[in-house]
């Protein structure tokens, strides 16, 4: 990596839209200096359009983006969330390392032209097809680091522990065989990884499945065991997607998924809380209050048939949020954005409801908010284009005719709201490097050609 210099018209700042601004980062790739009101030096590089933060995704399963668009059809009389979760075990059974790397190399690299420059990845396929250890206990974690190393995008890794079925310690079925570890297990994987993540600058965290695979011992003592390797590595939960879960912890606990993990896990701004969907009132404002992050994944939980979460109820308590792609079935920042506002404007029949006095673009609102939710939950320094934080930042294609001749905030605006499926994005920097330059990765057509060719094989081996 070597350092860097740009000089943008437009930037956005966390506080909001700033011109004429002078950015210059070290050879570590963190920015050393962003300057509003500047004037460029002779022989500075000039961003071609307006100035953006580079979005993490909080929440990735890679290997499903293997199967994105294979769901939409009847599997059952009235299919679900768990209709789904059926065929897609399917699919994880059959998986091998390498076809795990292609398609995570492949997924990756459409991130980075869309708009993501980081990744958390949730990830919990441990074992081979038997369900018994791979020789490297650690092989399918290093696919997953080889595949963002190669892409160039910023990860989180956050090795899953799974250990049960459902509440109360039920056995684990024969189809999620590949994802079960003892706690033991699992911390010894942390330690194996941590070396790897280092090297390539990975943020190394654990993920807690669910309350539903993990029991509250096995949640105790994996936490204990991650505070004395990293006290402040991020965690990441699914924790109130569907309201059968919900269902099943007041049958097991008498409480609420998220009410229960307030009373019995040290929550805090290290936590994640993926899909928190379904909260009572007490819910959101004692969550919102510990500082976690509310994962959002608008498309897939509107693929899923989730449900809505409330995002005004959120932040009105100040609660941080950000976004992922989840599943994958669509890969775009600004398009988990625009499902997230679109929600919130169809069940409160508003508009413009993620915008705030201090910010009435929505477009900015919603991009800064989950630029600073996302970075929290990725535990890397990735809070937006400020002195110390890294420098990952996208350029938006002022020459596209969806923007061409507007305001930069209206540029951001047709970015989320106009843009359809065109994408006016032409550069994306991760850590002052760029991996994007006129919309393209330059590794595309290599990474194109791994996935569709692990996709074939996936799909050829099926039943
Ligand atoms: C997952 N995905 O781990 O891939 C889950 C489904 C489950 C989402 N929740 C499996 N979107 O929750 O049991
Ligand atoms: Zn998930």
């Amino acid at each position: 990596m070597s350092a860097g210099s740009l000089f943008a018209d437009h930037a956005l700042l966390p506080g909001g839209w700033a011109r004429d601004v002078r950015l210059a980062w070290d050879a570590a790739g963190r920015l050393t200096a962003v300057q509003p009101g500047a004037t460029p030096e002779p022989g500075m590089p000039r961003a071609e359009g307006p100035l953006l933060p580079g979005m993490p995704n909080l929440h990735s399963h890679a290997f499903q983006r293997g199967m994105a668009g294979l769901t939409e059809y009847r599997a059952e009389a009235q299919d679900s969330f768990w209709s789904w979760r059926s065929l897609m075990y399917r699919f994880a059974l059959r998986l091998s390392p390498a076809q795990l790397e292609a398609i995570a190399f492949g997924l990756y690299v459409d991130m980075l032209e869309a708009g993501y420059t980081a990744v958390c990845e949730f990830h919990y396929v441990h074992h081979d097809t038997d369900g018994h250890p791979y020789a490297d206990d650690a092989e399918l974690a290093r696919a997953l680091l080889r595949a963002a190393q190669r892409a160039g995008i910023g990860l989180t890794l956050l090795p899953v522990l799974y250990q049960t079925s459902g509440f109360g310690g039920a056995a684990p079925a024969e189809g999620q065989r590949r994802f079960i570890r003892s706690t033991a297990s699992m911390l010894r994987l942390l330690e194996t990884l941590r070396p790897a993540c280092e090297a390539q600058g990975a943020r190394l965290g654990l993920a807690p499945h669910s309350l539903r695979a993990v029991p509250p011992e096995a949640l105790r003592d994996a936490l204990a065991g991650l505070a004395a390797q990293d006290a402040t590595a991020p965690i990441h939960i699914h924790i109130a997607e569907q309201t059968k879960e919900v269902d099943d912890c007041l049958a097991w606990s008498g409480q609420r998924p998220v009410a229960w993990l307030l009373d019995h896990a040290p929550v805090d701004a290290r936590w994640c809380l993926v899909h928190a969907t379904h909260m009572d009132a007490d819910e959101y404002r004692r969550a919102a209050a510990t500082g976690a992050v509310a994962g959002l994944c608008p498309t897939t939980e509107a693929n899923l048939g989730d449900g809505l979460f409330d995002l005004p109820r959120w932040t009105v308590d100040g609660g941080a949020w950000g976004v992922g792609s989840d599943s994958h079935a669509c890969v775009d920042a600004a398009e988990e954005l625009l499902m997230l506002e679109y929600g919130q404007r169809l069940s409160r029949r508003q508009r413009n409801v993620a915008a705030t006095a201090a910010q009435p673009e929505v477009a900015t609102a919603l991009w800064l908010s989950a630029v600073g939710g996302g970075a929290q939950a990725s535990g890397r320094a990735l809070g937006g284009l400020a002195v110390g934080q890294q420098a990952d930042m996208l350029v938006l294609d002022a020459a596209h005719p969806v923007l061409a001749g507007l305001e930069a905030p209206q540029m951001l605006s047709a970015h989320v709201f106009a843009a359809g499926r065109q994408r006016p994005l032409a550069q994306a920097y991760v850590a002052g490097r760029k991996t994007v330059d006129a919309g393209r990765h330059p590794l595309r057509a290599e990474a194109q050609r791994a996935f569709v060719q692990a996709r074939r094989e996936l799909l050829a081996g099926g039943a």
